[in-house]
């Protein structure tokens, strides 16, 4: 069936009206490799600069309404910090997302945190995991996003199965705590930073887990975190089935967890996951997926690499709507594999951008978004804050 113009506009829109995005406070400020760090003037140091940032992203793109929060660096004070967000919230037209409590960065984690030998240091994680149950609470946010960095760097020096029991007994105790509204979302990696065995490596750990934890509990997909190879979109399709998907990092790699912007290296894949959450809803299959980026820019421009990630991810959406599921689903039934394969492809190889376009001019926004990006004069006016601030502090020191 060819879609007339309009017919194929509304499908369009009916799709792009239902996509948001969560991005995160931590790709507004300065980050590094392990190597080093290339600062940015423009970059965010305080909370209040990140919600600027991303109600400018919001006000570019309208589909980033929430601000994923990170726990140690955001709220340093935990619920104390409650009220400053709820401020920044109203002053921003920003809401607080997704609540990333820290479980790597203490000195105390460094044989683990939830699955570390010491019930005492067991006991510190699951009080932070808590500690960020309360505040996820306390702001009316639905998510608590753990990625648990525990493992081990050598052969025999840890109890793997030890440490299932005691993840078990954490993740139940932190469900149990949830608020009716909450849902607890675990992120699984195959390695890094431990070397040797990591405690949640895979979707299929992450999804036990999650099932062990209760049944507010979900897995997080970071596209990121998975070998060369790996075949993702099963991987959806199966969390889909399983009724455990609750959400995704979006971020894009050629080699390890590069934290690239989204299609960067391979839209393709993003377009794969996308067709298969289409395809489930499509077929009638209760979604609540949360879309969320995890990126690190390191020599991108911070808020210009935002806007383009979420500018690439509804293109990528929509391309994935487009496809034509009824003549899909009758050529793979027919087994037509030439034809099913080059109906899935030209909606990827479509050039959706004039009905992105499109899409943005009806509902007030700039068409082009990274474009009037660079022509609002946002970031040099910010660089030119934040870097003069940053000088008088360092001759102040
Ligand atoms: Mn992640």
């Amino acid at each position: 069936m060819e879609l007339n113009d309009s017919a194929t506009f509304d499908l369009a829109s009916k799709a792009l009206d239902a996509f948001q995005i969560e991005i995160p406070s931590w790709g507004f400020a300065n980050t590094g490799t392990r190597f080093g760090k290339f600062v940015q003037a423009a970059a965010a140091s305080t909370i209040e600069e990140k919600f600027a940032d991303a109600a400018e992203v919001n006000r570019l793109t309208g589909v980033t309404p929430t601000l994923a929060l990170h726990v140690l660096w955001d709220l340093p004070n935990g619920l104390n910090d409650v009220a400053e967000v709820k401020r920044l919230e109203r002053k921003f037209g920003v809401r607080a997302g997704s609540i990333n409590p820290n479980l790597f960065q203490d000195q105390e984690y460094k044989y683990g945190s939830l699955c570390n030998p010491s019930a005492e240091i067991r006991e510190q994680a699951v009080a932070h995991m808590l500690d960020s149950i309360e505040i996820g609470k306390a702001l009316g946010t639905r998510d608590v996003s753990l990625w648990l960095a525990d493992g081990s760097n050598y052969p025999g020096t840890q109890s793997i199965r030890k440490r299932i029991g005691w993840l078990e007994d954490a993740l139940r105790l932190c469900h149990d705590h949830l608020g009716p509204q909450q849902r607890l979302l675990v992120e699984y990696k195959p390695f890094e930073p431990a070397f040797y065995h990591t405690d949640i490596a895979d979707w299929g750990m992450s999804a036990q887990l999650s099932r062990t934890a209760g049944p507010q509990a979900r897995v997080l997909v970071d596209t990121g975190h998975h070998y060369s190879g790996q075949n993702i979109e099963q991987i959806v399709a199966w969390l889909l089935h399983m009724g455990v998907l609750g959400g995704f990092h979006f971020n894009d790699r050629r080699y390890a967890d590069d934290d690239l912007t989204l299609g960067s290296i391979d839209p393709y894949q993003i377009f794969r996951i996308f067709h298969e959450i289409h395809a489930a809803a499509a077929e009638g299959l209760m979604l609540d997926v949360a879309y969320m980026i995890d990126q690190s820019h390191n020599l991108k421009g911070k808020i210009e690499a935002m806007v383009q990630t979420v500018v690439t991810a509804q293109e990528i959406y929509l391309k994935a709507a487009l496809v034509d599921g009824e003549q899909l689903a009758a050529l793979q039934q027919t087994c037509d594999l030439v034809a099913a394969e080059e109906l899935f492809r030209g909606a990827f190889w479509r050039d959706v951008r004039p009905l992105t376009q499109a899409w943005r001019e009806a509902h007030g926004l700039p068409a082009d978004p990274v474009k009037a990006l660079r022509e609002n004069g946002y970031v040099e006016q910010i660089a030119a804050e934040r870097g003069s601030r940053s000088s008088a502090l360092s001759s102040y020191a």
